[in-house]
């Protein structure tokens, strides 16, 4: 399986090469993580060339749509990571953060896991995630965002669970390009990972001790 030229394809807007190179992964070609992984590749590329200029905001746009189409082909592979019940969870992207394929990959992954997962979408404020949260009952928060900005969003979303009395009775996982060790501690969450397998990890152990 070449690799690379998905991410190249990714990082070019070919979306019939991509589309091509992905259904051989659905095949059964290659692994998806490693596909994904790439497509990740090629999408960090296109940011690249988006902040010198080279590309435009159209040109992110078509970015998403294709990136989200080559998942899409590949999430039954993706969604091989084991089944069981672990119950209700809830997944949102931040205040002002538009961003959504991210989030769409973890929320396949942790169905896959075994979680029913309530997504709230993009550009959700944190009173939203709160009263969802406690209208449904739901203890495990994941909280996606990829501007800087989004770390605070994040934090004032955590802030809100304090306000609301609910904060020692949630369990709240951030992640997102620009999450660090810093950032989740600035934001007050509970864990902080990139990885939706790891994450999915996290939400397991919280749901097997809540
Ligand atoms: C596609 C894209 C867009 C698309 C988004 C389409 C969509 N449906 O999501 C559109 C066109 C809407 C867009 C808009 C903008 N964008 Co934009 N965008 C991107 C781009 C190229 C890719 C993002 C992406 O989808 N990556 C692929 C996914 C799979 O990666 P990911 O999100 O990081 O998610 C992975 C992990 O982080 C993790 N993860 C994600 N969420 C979570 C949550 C949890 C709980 C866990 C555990 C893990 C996790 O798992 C995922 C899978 O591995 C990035 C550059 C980049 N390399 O990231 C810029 C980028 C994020 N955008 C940027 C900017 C500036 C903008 C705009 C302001 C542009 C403008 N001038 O209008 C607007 C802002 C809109 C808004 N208010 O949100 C900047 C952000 C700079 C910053 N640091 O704040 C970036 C970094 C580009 C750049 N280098 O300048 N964008």
């Amino acid at each position: 399986m070449e690799y690379d030229t998905i991410k190249t394809a990714m990082a070019e807007l070919d979306e019939d090469v991509l589309l091509e190179e992905m259904r051989k992964v659905a095949d059964g070609d290659g692994t998806a993580e490693e596909a994904l992984e790439a497509c990740q590749k090629g999408m960090d590329e296109v940011g690249r060339l988006f902040e010198e200029g080279e590309y435009f905001v159209g040109d992110l746009i078509f970015a998403g749509e294709i990136m989200t189409e080559a998942v899409e082909l590949i999430k039954p592979r993706l969604a091989g990571t084991g089944g069981g019940s672990y119950g209700k969870m809830l997944i949102a992207t931040v205040k002002n953060d538009l961003h959504d394929i991210g989030k769409n990959i973890v929320k396949i992954i942790l169905e896959a896991g075994g979680f029913d997962v309530l997504d709230l979408g993009t550009d959700v404020s944190p009173e939203a995630i709160v009263e969802a949260a406690r209208e449904n009952g739901i203890r495990i928060i994941a909280l996606s965002g990829v501007l800087t900005l989004s770390i605070e969003s994040m934090k004032e979303t955590v802030d809100a669970f304090t306000a609301a009395g609910m904060r020692d009775g949630v369990k709240i996982v951030i992640g997102g390009a620009p999450i660090t060790e810093a950032a989740c501690e600035r934001v007050g969450a509970d864990a902080w990972t990139k990885s939706p397998q790891k994450a999915l990890a996290y939400c397991r152990e919280w749901a097997q001790n809540a």
